[in-house]
């Protein structure tokens, strides 16, 4: 819909109609509030293993999890770290910690100890459920380590939670503004920060995507879900795991991305929605095995997390001709939502390509000169904001980097310059803020400059991307020598990377006089930008 003016503002909202938003539910209550209609019904599937929980019974262990967690002293709005990979206890988890009034921690199993030393400190996180291979990296900070396969000494058995005694369980009252998750992003600016979502949050964001009589992402009992994108991260665990989870299809766990094995599963299990990110996108396009294998139950392929080109859109439509191709805007702070493919709703909108699809339901959206903060019409380009009752509540114990984010009228600014178009398409151009994304994933310039001006021999830093076909972008460093220092660029390398989970490794040093920077200190990233 082009944009209403309201009080003197472009506002964009969906075509759709806005529904009724079962706020006040439990999110885990809100997300199987009709798994007992589904029953005996698939609902996560373990792609290598084949082992899978039926709707009732992630339902009753979900309850196991709620009734462990208060036998081990986990009172409400306390924190569980999940450092699992892509896993049917991930979901019987989090479902649990939800219903427990408790917050879930996400993190990335790959991370360095120090990375996840970081994170857990600072969420304060007081249990972090795990497995065996990753308990060393997470030892003597504090936390009780449950492991999901035996544990190691030192570790105790997640039994402790998956096969509690679920009739010792009382359901708690949350308050539909209390945290349930609690995933770390460094947003526009900085180090990561807790990115505090609560109930309301997630319920909202879900049901703007999947309930009400149109959609905007229509799924059903009987699609089967590819859940490939790792679901400590939030384009997943809401659109894929949460959604999945509210419309009753079955979930497809996959660990890892091999294309093999991936095309192996479609076939197998008859996979219907694929949400993907833009690498697994090139690597399906140009697969020569691709053809070898029945795709045809693939009736959506929703990208996101980063740009996906035209070029590579169009051509994964040619390989999968029967497929609705479209796309997904998010971004953690959003809850994550903003935007989605409308050729995905029940009655589907062909969508030009390279747009990232139309705003949610229930929600706002503008555009605003970044500089005057002007708002602006159809077809002029500026920062994309949004507001409505998704967005996070703000960062955890951080008010300041909130206040720089959501504005005093609820708008929160993503740092993501676009475009809306006279049909209420919206098409993402450039991105103003620092954060570095490879195949998806956030990279933070700040947190690699840290690490670079603590080398004795580096005595300024910065890190800015660099395009790249395969990962979208890399992290490229320039750096000022200590004077008399002769370090060289490979051991700088390599002191980074045995500091930081294998996305976050700088690519190439360029060694520089002075790093550019304003009046006021802030390094002029988009000069040195320009340089690469
Ligand atoms: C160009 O990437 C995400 C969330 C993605 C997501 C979630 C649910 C996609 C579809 C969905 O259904 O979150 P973050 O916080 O890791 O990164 C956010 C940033 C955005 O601000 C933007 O710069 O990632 C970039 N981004 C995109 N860029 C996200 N989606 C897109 C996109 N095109 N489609």
């Amino acid at each position: 819909m082009p944009a209403e003016m309201e009080a003197g503002e472009h506002i964009f909202r969906s075509n759709l109609p806005d529904i009724d938003i079962p706020f006040t539910l439990n999110l885990a209550h809100y997300s199987l509030q009709n798994a007992h209609q589904y029953g005996d019904k698939p609902c996560l599937i373990d792609g290598p293993t084949g082992k899978t929980y039926s709707y009732s019974e992630v339902e009753v262990v979900s309850r196991r999890v709620a009734a462990g967690l208060v036998a081990l002293g986990v009172g409400k709005g306390e924190i569980v770290c999940l450092l699992l990979p892509n896993t049917c206890e991930f979901a019987l988890i989090f479902l649990g910690v939800a219903l427990r009034g408790a917050v879930v921690t996400t993190a990335n199993p790959f991370y360095t100890a120090g990375e996840l030393a970081n994170q857990i400190k600072a969420a304060g996180a007081k249990i972090i459920v795990t497995q065996s291979a990753w308990a060393g990296k997470v030892a003597g900070l504090g936390a009780k380590v449950l492991t999901t396969d035996a544990p190691p000494e030192g570790c105790e058995s997640a039994g402790l939670l998956l096969e509690a005694d679920e009739s010792k369980f009382t359901p708690v009252d949350v308050d539909p503004e209390s945290v349930v998750c609690l995933p770390y992003s460094s947003g526009t600016t900085g180090l990561p920060k807790g990115v505090m979502l609560t109930h309301k949050s997630l319920i909202s964001s879900v049901a703007q995507q999947v309930d009400g009589d149109c959609p905007h992402l229509h799924l059903t009992t009987d699609d089967v879900m590819l859940c490939l994108l790792p679901m400590f991260h939030i384009y997943s665990l809401n659109s894929v795991m949460l959604c999945g989870l509210r419309a009753g299809a079955a979930l497809l766990i996959m660990q890892k991305f091999e294309i093999e094995s991936l095309l192996r599963l479609v076939e197998k299990y008859k996979i219907t929605v694929a949400p993907v990110v833009p690498p697994i996108v090139l690597a399906i396009s140009k697969s020569p095995i691709v053809e070898k294998y029945d795709l045809s139950s693939i009736t959506r392929v929703m990208s996101g997390a980063a740009p996906l080109g035209k070029e590579l859109e169009d051509a994964l439509r040619l390989k999968l001709p029967q497929a609705t191709v479209g796309q997904g805007y998010g971004m953690t702070e959003a809850g994550p939502v903003l935007a989605m493919s409308l050729a995905f709703s029940k009655e589907p909108k062909q969508m030009k390509s390279g747009s990232v699809g139309m705003v949610m339901r229930n929600a706002e959206l503008k555009v605003v000169d970044p500089e005057s903060g002007v708002s602006l019409p159809v077809g002029e380009a500026g920062e994309i904001c949004i507001r409505g009752p998704q967005i996070m509540k703000g960062y955890f114990n951080n008010p300041e980097a909130t206040a720089n984010t959501i504005d005093k009228h609820g708008w929160l600014h993503t740092g993501d310059i676009g475009v809306v178009d006279s049909d209420g398409e919206i098409f993402i151009v450039d991105r103003v803020k620092e954060i570095i994304k490879f195949k998806g994933f956030q990279v933070p310039p700040a947190e690699l400059e840290a690490l670079l001006l603590a080398h004795p021999d580096v005595s300024d830093a910065a890190v800015v991307p660099k395009k790249d076909e395969a990962a979208g972008e890399v992290p490229v460093a320039f750096v000022v020598r200590k004077e008399g220092s002769e370090v060289t660029e490979q051991a700088l390398k390599e002191y980074v990377a045995k500091e930081v989970v294998f996305y976050k490794k700088i690519h190439h040093v360029q060694f520089i006089d002075v790093v550019p920077k304003s009046a006021s200190g802030k390094i002029l990233r988009k000069e040195l930008r320009s340089r690469v």
